[in-house]
């Protein structure tokens, strides 16, 4: 049977538009990267975390994060009234980037033993309920450059 270059390229079309579907939809692995992790200084004993988590396959959850540069890390999303929440997990929809910001979702640090300086650089591991453990080297930024950060 000879397809002819339409039927060819009909396949070829049809296969991506499939893989499009398998490669984002729920049974896909996660291929998940962190960018832009920062944090602000010490308050107190805690800190708090904002990064951007893209997830380009199938979706996802962070289900833990720890350093150990606390005693404690909590997924926390802040309410209407501006007050912090614990959170159970964070989603990671596929195809998508979701930004802890400054006002929004953050990683809460609690028992923060060391100063953190603007510079510093410390490790925070995120675990996922899919994807493999990622280990994130957070940069500590001035408290004042990162009020100007805000909701985007
Ligand atoms: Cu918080």
């Amino acid at each position: 049977m000879a397809l002819g270059l339409l039927g060819v390229v009909g396949l070829v079309l049809a296969a991506a538009a499939l893989w499009t579907v398998v490669s984002n939809g729920p049974g896909a692995a996660p291929e998940i990267r962190v960018d832009r992790a920062r944090s602000g200084e010490r308050v107190g004993t805690t800190a708090a975390v904002y990064l951007d988590v893209s997830n380009e396959g199938g979706g996802d959850r962070i289900v833990r994060v720890t350093s150990p540069a606390a005693s404690r890390a909590l997924v926390h999303g802040t309410d209407d009234a501006g007050m912090m929440q614990t959170s159970e997990g964070l989603d990671v929809p596929g195809g998508s980037t979701v930004r802890l910001v400054p006002g929004g979702e953050h990683v809460m640090l609690e028992g923060v033993g060391s100063r953190l300086e603007p510079g510093d650089v410390f490790p925070v591991r995120i675990e996922f309920e899919r994807h493999a453990p990622l280990d994130v080297e957070v940069r500590v930024v001035a408290l004042e450059d990162l009020a100007g950060e805000g909701t985007p």
